[in-house]
């Protein structure tokens, strides 16, 4: 009897443990944030985009706010989002997009989008690749002669576009919390600084589907002479690239060059192995 009433208790404690509530307490919200807490998360619902010899993702980075007074409306924010790949393989790398008139504040804002005057992202390192520390940020141009333009207020926008290049299957994970300090990420238009809760994503990227062969860099179903031309001239001419760089990067290490010419020659005349599958080139 003593043994099942500790089994239950360790049963209880391990769903509450899974459940993140055993020990976790609850965020408690800050005093700059009136009404409901205000929260910033990121939506991983963009489509994917497959390219040449990678897909491109971009993850939507959202706020939600029930702020209605003047004073209340956020007039400027920042944040510092540490982003992840489950699979080093998939060589992912964050887009730092420092257009001023970048894609951000739609959603269901009143007024012209876009008209944040100001938008600064950076990279540690700089290169964007996984992991890496990005921020994010704008701020209202408050001073005349230029129209301030909106404030955020009430609703749920989209803050920014955050895009990602990977070039296999992965797991994009991207989390704030354990970057938050002081300082102030959220203005109001009253000059007060706030936090929002932050609420961490995990964003599975799209699995590949196998499209083509290995080695069939000319895209005719077959792997043969014709393609070890077309590698050559890809090579050393500088001639067309194949639908899918893996079709000529025969020793998948996701990029073509003169070994890859070794493989295909070793291949077709003197018995070697076949060329690797990698990328979309898995039939
Ligand atoms: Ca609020
Ligand atoms: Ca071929
Ligand atoms: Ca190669």
């Amino acid at each position: 009897m003593r043994h099942k009433t500790v089994l239950i208790g360790l049963g209880v404690c391990l769903f509450f443990l899974l459940s993140n509530f055993c020990f976790a307490q609850f965020p408690a919200q800050d005093t700059g944030d009136h009404g409901a807490m205000d929260t910033i998360y990121i939506s991983c619902t963009a489509p994917d985009f497959f390219e040449k010899d990678s897909i491109r993702v971009s993850f939507d980075l959202m706020v939600w706010t029930d702020a209605s007074l003047p004073n209340e409306y956020i007039v400027g924010w920042d944040r510092a989002l540490i982003m992840t790949s489950s699979n080093p393989g998939a060589a992912a790398k964050v887009i730092i997009d420092e257009r001023a008139n970048g894609p951000v504040y739609k959603g269901t804002a009143v007024g012209v989008p876009n008209d944040w005057q100001a938008r600064f992202n950076s990279s540690i390192p700089p290169s964007g690749v996984l992991p890496a520390t990005v921020i994010y940020g704008a701020i209202q141009d408050l001073l005349p002669p230029q129209n301030a333009g909106p404030s955020l207020f009430y609703g749920r926008r989209i803050l920014a576009h955050i895009i990602i290049i990977v070039k296999d299957t992965t797991t994009i994970h991207i989390d704030s919390t354990s970057t938050e300090t002081a300082s102030l990420h959220w203005v109001r238009n009253d000059a007060v600084g706030y936090e929002p809760l932050w609420i961490q994503s995990f964003c599975p990227v799209t699995p590949l589907a196998c499209l083509y062969k290995p080695g069939d860099a000319n895209g005719d179903g077959k792997v043969d002479l014709g393609d070890l031309i077309f590698i050559v001239n890809r090579v050393y001419k500088g001639g067309p690239a194949p639908v899918f760089e893996c079709q000529a990067d025969l020793n998948a290490d996701k990029i073509v060059t003169m070994l890859d010419v070794v493989v295909a020659v070793n291949y077709l005349f003197k018995g070697g192995p076949p060329p690797l599958k990698s990328w979309t080139c898995c039939l």
